[in-house]
C-alpha cells in the first residue's frame, strides 16, 4: 500500500473515534520504526496509529496492557496532584466504545490525545534533556513497581531474550534468503565473536539474581515527551512493549540511543562513540528516578545492560537486513546494515571504555 492510500485509510479510521470533532488535517508524524503514526488536527489534536500487525500479532492484548497501565498510572498521577491527560497516554475509544478500530482489511487503529506543549527528540540536543529523560524513565519504572505484573500479556514473546535472538540471527545467516550475507561478512563475524554476551543477563535472571520488574523495554529518547519550557520529561509514550523485564535493559536501551555521539543510522562511523559525560548524566537521572529501588547487583550490571541492549539491537538490525527488511521501517537501501554497524561501533567503544563505565557507576551510586 502506498503512502497516499495509507493516508486515505487513516482519514477513514479517524472518523471512527468520537472525540476528535471536526478534523482539520491529518499527516504522517514522528520517526518511530514500528507503527504508522499520524497527527490529527481537530478541536483537540490527537495521535492516530495503525498498529504494526505483523509485529504485534495480538493487538487486542497490546491495548489491554496499555489500558491497564495507563489507568493505573492515572490514579497515581491524580494522587500526586498531576495532570492525568498530560503525564500519561489517554486511549480515546471509538464511537462504539472500543479501544481500537479494526478496518475492512483487518488493520488495527488506535487514538491518543496528543501530549500538548511537548516534543520528542531524535537526538540529544541539550545534555540536561538527557538527564531529565532518565529521571522520567526511572520514575516510570518506580511508579509501576506495584503493578500486577501477572496481568500483563507478553506482547512480543522473548522481546529481550538475547540468546533466542542470536539463534534467529544464525538461522537468517544460514538461510540468506536475499543473498545479502556476502555483503555483511565482517558484521556477521562481529556478532558471532561476542556470542557470550547473549547469555549474561538471561542467566542472572534464571538464577534469580536479577529481579523481573514491570519495565518499558523500548526506552529510546523519542519515546518520551519533553516539555521544552521546563526541560522536564513529562510523559513516557510507546507503551506497546511494557512487560515484565529487566531494569538494566531499560537503562541500557536509553544509553544505546541517547549516549551515542552519532545517530543510530550514521554512515560515518568515526562520529559514533559512547559519550562518557552523557553516560554519567543518564546514570544520575535514572538512579534518582528509580528512587533507590534497584538492588546492588542491578546497579553493578548497568554497564552490561548498555552493552547487551546495544549488541542485541545491532543483531536485530543485521538479522532484518539479511531477511530483507521485514521488521524495521527503512528509508534507504542498506539502512538496516548501516544501523547494525553503528551498534557494532558502540559495542566496541563500550568494551574499550569498560573500566571507565564501571567507575562512573560506582561513583554515582556510591556502591
Ligand atoms: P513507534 O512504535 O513506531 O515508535 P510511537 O508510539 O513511538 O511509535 O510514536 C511515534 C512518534 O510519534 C513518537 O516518537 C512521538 O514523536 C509521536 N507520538 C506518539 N504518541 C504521541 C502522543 N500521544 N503525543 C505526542 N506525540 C506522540
Ligand atoms: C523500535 O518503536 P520504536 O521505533 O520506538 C523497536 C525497538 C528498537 C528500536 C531501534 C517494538 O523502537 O525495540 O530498539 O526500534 N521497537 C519494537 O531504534 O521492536
Ligand atoms: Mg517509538
Amino acid at each position: 500500500m502506498g503512502e497516499k492510500e495509507v493516508l486515505w485509510e487513516a482519514q477513514q479510521a479517524a472518523q471512527q473515534f468520537g472525540q476528535v470533532g471536526a478534523i482539520k488535517s491529518i499527516r504522517p508524524y514522528g520517526s518511530g520504526h514500528i507503527n504508522d503514526t499520524f497527527l490529527v488536527e481537530g478541536d483537540r489534536n490527537c495521535i492516530l496509529q495503525r498498529m504494526n500487525r505483523s509485529i504485534f500479532q495480538k493487538p487486542e492484548e497490546v491495548m489491554e496492557n496499555i489500558l491497564g497501565v495507563t489507568t493505573f498510572l492515572k490514579q497515581k498521577i491524580a494522587q500526586a496532584g498531576g495532570d492525568t491527560e498530560r503525564e500519561t497516554l489517554t486511549v480515546i475509544p471509538t464511537k462504539g466504545q472500543q479501544p481500537y478500530y479494526q478496518d475492512g482489511q483487518g488493520e488495527y487503529w488506535r487514538m491518543y490525545y496528543q501530549i500538548e506543549g511537548a516534543v520528542s527528540y531524535d537526538r540529544v540536543e541539550r545534555k540536561e534533556d538527557f538527564y531529565e529523560s532518565a529521571v522520567a524513565f526511572g520514575n516510570f519504572q518506580q511508579l509501576l513497581a506495584d503493578y500486577p505484573a501477572k496481568t500483563l500479556h507478553e506482547t512480543i514473546p522473548g522481546f529481550h531474550d538475547t540468546k533466542a535472538r542470536y539463534e534467529v540471527f544464525l538461522k537468517a545467516v544460514e538461510e540468506d534468503v536475499c543473498g545479502r550475507a556476502k555483503y555483511a561478512k565482517e558484521e556477521i563475524e562481529f556478532y558471532r565473536a561476542r556470542k557470550e554476551t547473549t547469555c549474561v543477563l538471561g542467566d542472572l535472571l534464571a538464577e534469580g539474581k536479577l529481579p523481573l520488574r514491570v519495565t518499558h523495554n523500548d526506552t529510546k529518547l523519542n519515546n518520551i515527551m519533553m516539555d521544552p519550557e521546563t526541560g522536564k520529561g513529562i510523559c513516557v509514550i510507546d507503551l506497546d512493549t511494557v512487560m515484565p523485564g529487566l531494569a538494566v535493559n531499560d537503562f541500557g536501551d536509553s544509553i544505546r540511543f541517547g549516549a551515542s555521539t552519532g545517530e543510530e543510522d550514521e554512515k560515518d562511523l568515526s562520529k559514533v562513540s559512547c559519550d562518557l559525560e552523557l553516560f554519567r548524566l543518564y546514570t544520575e537521572g535514572f538512579l534518582k528516578g528509580c528512587g533507590g529501588s534497584l538492588t546492588g547487583l542491578e546497579v553493578a550490571m548497568l554497564p552490561m545492560g548498555a552493552k547487551v541492549m546495544t549488541y542485541e539491537c545491532g543483531l536485530r538490525f543485521l538479522t532484518d537486513y539479511l531477511k530483507g527488511d521485514v521488521y524495521f521501517k527503512i528509508h534507504r537501501e542498506g539502512h538496516n546494515l548501516d544501523r547494525a554497524r553503528t551498534q557494532m561501533k558502540l559495542v566496541a567503544d563500550m568494551e574499550e571504555k569498560w573500566a571507565e563505565l564501571e567507575k562512573i557507576i560506582k561513583e554515582v551510586s556510591g556502591y
